[in-house]
């Protein structure tokens, strides 16, 4: 493989910024710049030296680093130099090198490198995008699930015992009489054993989408319930316009807090009734919408209307989780057995939002749970094709069809670490890292 090189620091003016080299060769095209007193013959790996990096007119006195392959990040003769963080020194040493015969490097072409060699699987790949861009601390324990190999190492086993059966049902298939015996056996409960495997893993899904995407917390009640003070409550300020006429709010209103290092993204809506006005009634009709789509619905009643939940209203969200919250506490109490704040007051509202956030498990990271679109379709439809290789085996179907939907099902699973991804998919996957990752 040829030598690339890139910045791999962001580019601006810094304490320091690091040119990073990867391939063989990369330390005999660096030491035709850098020269350190101590270094005599070959560098020892891993070990950073102080030294001088000479171009064509200028010199910069900085670091060096080499890490001999296999035991690098890319599995490649690799060398960092760590410079002075400026951006025409760095972008010089990185012109010297690149005259002196390295490539530039594409994004994330040392991480597609490391893939390749064996470094990381393609899920531990998504892992390090994914602690780099972390916006949250769930999303971080998310990405640092995947980054540390925690569903790769449940992914393997699968794809193992997969590969197994496929083998029985292949070898039934040329050694009909041989096999038949061993087939009855062993098949059916292995499939089965698998399958459950798969579902386990699908069922950890839900918590991944909240762990990356946060939970989505539709905030609905009667008009003058108090919903935009709640949400004016949470973010400490006046985002939404709060008024004593009913139907203030027409449209949905959108903010993100951070709770415990869990992202909720709160909507604000139209308070529900029955209204003649055509723009809010259509903010009614977004408002139910809305909160048909989130992960939680706040319900929230007016404690000091002495409101009752509607149960028509309520039905619409069966199997929902949905908060029964009374609002108004500062005037008067709410009946028990409920959640009760003051919008006004901010009494309660902090508990509120803990109770929301605790219904995501953060504490993944050695566990391994699907938290990538890519991954949950992989799964899905690898489980699917082993249900019906099994139906197929029960109905009698010829082993031809059996061994077909097998092998679907290992390519879909192989995607998810990248045994059996595409090139379309792995571009798709490494562009999205930045020059020098
Ligand atoms: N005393 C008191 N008044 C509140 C509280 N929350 C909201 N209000 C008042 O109730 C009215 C309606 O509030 P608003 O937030 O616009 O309700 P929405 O229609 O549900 O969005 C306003 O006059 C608010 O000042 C609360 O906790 N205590
Ligand atoms: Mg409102």
């Amino acid at each position: 493989m040829d030598v690339i090189a890139a910045i791999a620091t962001p580019l601006g003016v810094g304490a320091i910024s690091i040119v990073r080299l990867s391939g063989e060769g990369a330390w005999d095209l660096v030491s035709r710049f850098f020269s350190s007193k101590r270094i005599e013959g070959s560098p020892t790996p891993n070990m950073m030296y102080l030294g001088r990096f000479h171009g064509k007119d200028f010199v910069e006195q900085c670091m060096a680093v080499y890490f001999a392959a296999p035991r690098s990040y890319t599995g490649e003769d690799v060398v960092e130099l760590q410079l002075h963080g400026g951006v025409t020194v760095t972008d010089a040493v990185l012109k010297t090198l690149l005259e002196g015969g390295a490539r530039l490097a594409a994004p994330g072409e040392f991480s597609r490198r490391a893939f390749f060699n064996g470094k990381v699987s393609l899920s531990q790949a998504e892992g390090i995008l994914g602690v780099i861009n972390a916006q949250s601390k769930s999303q971080l324990s998310a990405a640092g699930s995947l980054l540390v190999g925690s569903l790769h190492r449940r992914i393997q086993p699968l794809l193992d015992e997969l590969q197994q059966l496929i083998w029985l049902v292949e070898a039934s298939l040329d050694y009909p009489d041989e096999m038949e015996g061993e087939l009855d056996e062993g098949f059916l409960p292995k499939l089965n054993q698998l399958s459950e495997g798969l579902r386990a893993l699908l069922a950890t899904a839900d918590n991944g989408k909240l762990l990356r995407y946060g939970v989505s917390v539709a905030i609905i009640g009667s008009p003058n319930a108090g919903k935009s003070s709640l949400l004016n409550a949470i973010l400490h300020e006046d985002r939404a316009i709060v008024t004593d006429v009913a139907g203030t709010t027409r449209d949905t209103i959108v903010e993100s807090v951070s709770v415990e290092g869990v992202r909720l993204n709160l909507l604000d809506t139209a308070g529900i009734r029955e209204t003649d006005d055509r723009v809010e009634s259509i903010g009614v009709v977004r408002a139910l919408s809305a909160a048909e789509r989130a992960d939680v619905v706040v319900y929230l009643l007016d404690a000091d209307r002495g409101e009752t939940p509607d149960e028509e209203l309520l039905q619409r969200f069966t199997g929902k989780r949905v908060k029964l919250v009374y609002n108004k506490i500062d005037l008067t109490e709410a009946p028990q057995g409920y959640f009760a704040l003051s919008a006004k007051t901010g009494e309660g509202v902090d508990r509120l939002l803990k109770d929301i956030a605790s219904l995501v498990k953060t504490d993944v990271v050695s566990e391994g749970v699907l938290s990538e679109e890519r991954h949950l379709e992989a799964v899905t439809i690898a489980s699917k094709h082993l249900d019906s290789a099994n139906s197929a085996y029960r109905a009698g179907e010829t082993l031809d069809l059996v061994a077909i939907d097998l092998r679907a099902a290992y390519s879909a699973l192989g995607e998810v670490d990248g045994a059996t991804a595409t090139d379309r998919v792995l571009d798709g996957i490494f562009s999205r890292f930045c020059i020098g990752k």
